[in-house]
């Protein structure tokens, strides 16, 4: 699952969302079509992930209760999730403005689209739809201390919107919460939505021998480019989600912001000699023009 954030800040909603973006789910209008969606997908992405996601992101499923029954209602999961971690999931038309999303993070809510990709679009779609945000982004939450990073991350973005300092904020979601692996005891593994959401990308951050592996590394990661239409040419792993915590929580990003001074300079394919390498990609599929080549 790709997609791009192009819309300004302190924009209004539009007619039909309230003020803050949140419409109704509308669960009573998916049809069992809409549900065929969900649980096509489910069942692609629940061949490769057992051994690939990460404990916690599975262990999410579970305590959700997020088998493949179709398309969930925002009311149960919420509920579920109040109790667990006191997060919730409301429903929005598609992408919101950043001001609106930060704001819903800093306050336990996940912002989640209502409507789910049409079966010409089962691999790639530009908008995340609510198989991309439920399925991928939800379980995580149920972890305690990713739950956490998720409201710092929002309460570091109102704040970074005061200073030139986004597009590094961006990268630290981007290459965590969208694109972000996990060394565990048995191995690598996947805890980002972006990936969990897409078969393909699951097997490929993994096992390809084309992107780099390399060690989280704040300050490195937030002047990394990446992309928005293809495989990540680099991923970037943590050792546990208290690294992300402690990068995040009670951090004043503003003197870092200072000395970074809107630099972002770095290619998504780059390796420094001060990283930490998993893998050395090939980039033998980039360099072939990715998904663009066949
Ligand atoms: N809106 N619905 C939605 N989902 C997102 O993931 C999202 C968004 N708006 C902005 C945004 N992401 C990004 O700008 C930030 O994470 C940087
Ligand atoms: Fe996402």
């Amino acid at each position: 699952m790709r997609y791009i954030s192009c819309m300004s800040n302190y924009s209004p909603a539009p007619q039909n969302a309230r003020a803050d973006w949140t419409i109704d789910q509308g669960w009573a209008d998916y049809t069992p079509q809409h549900h065929d969606i969900w649980n096509t997908l489910y069942d692609h992405v629940m061949e490769v992930l057992p051994g690939r996601a990460a404990p916690e992101f599975l262990n999410g499923l579970e305590k959700l209760d997020l088998h493949r029954g179709g398309i969930p209602d925002f009311k149960t999961i919420s509920e579920e999730l109040l109790a667990l971690t006191g997060w919730q999931v409301v429903a929005v038309p598609g992408l919101v403005p950043d001001d609106v999303f930060f704001d819903h993070l800093a306050n336990r809510r996940f912002p989640a689209g209502n409507f789910i990709r049409t079966a010409q679009q089962l691999d790639y779609i530009q908008e995340p739809d609510v198989f991309h945000d439920v399925f991928g982004h939800v379980p995580m939450l149920t972890d305690p201390v990713f739950a956490d990073y998720m409201q710092a991350y929002g309460e570091g973005g109102l704040r970074s919107l005061r200073h030139a300092s986004l597009k590094n904020l961006a990268a630290l979601y981007w290459y965590t919460v969208e694109f972000g692996l996990i060394n565990t005891p048995e191995g690598m593994r996947i805890y980002g939505a972006g990936i969990v959401s897409s078969a393909a990308e699951s097997v490929f951050s993994l096992e390809a021998p084309s992107p780099n592996r390399i060690g989280f590394e704040l300050e490195r990661l937030m002047q990394t480019d990446y992309r928005i239409d293809d495989f990540q040419q680099s991923y970037f792993v943590i050792d546990g989600y208290e690294d992300l915590f402690h990068a995040t929580v009670d951090r004043d990003f503003a003197p870092l912001y200072a000395k970074m001074n809107g630099k972002f300079d770095l290619k998504p394919e780059d390796v420094l000699a001060t990283d930490r390498v998993f893998h050395k990609g090939t980039q033998a599929y980039a360099d072939k023009g990715g998904r663009h080549a066949n």
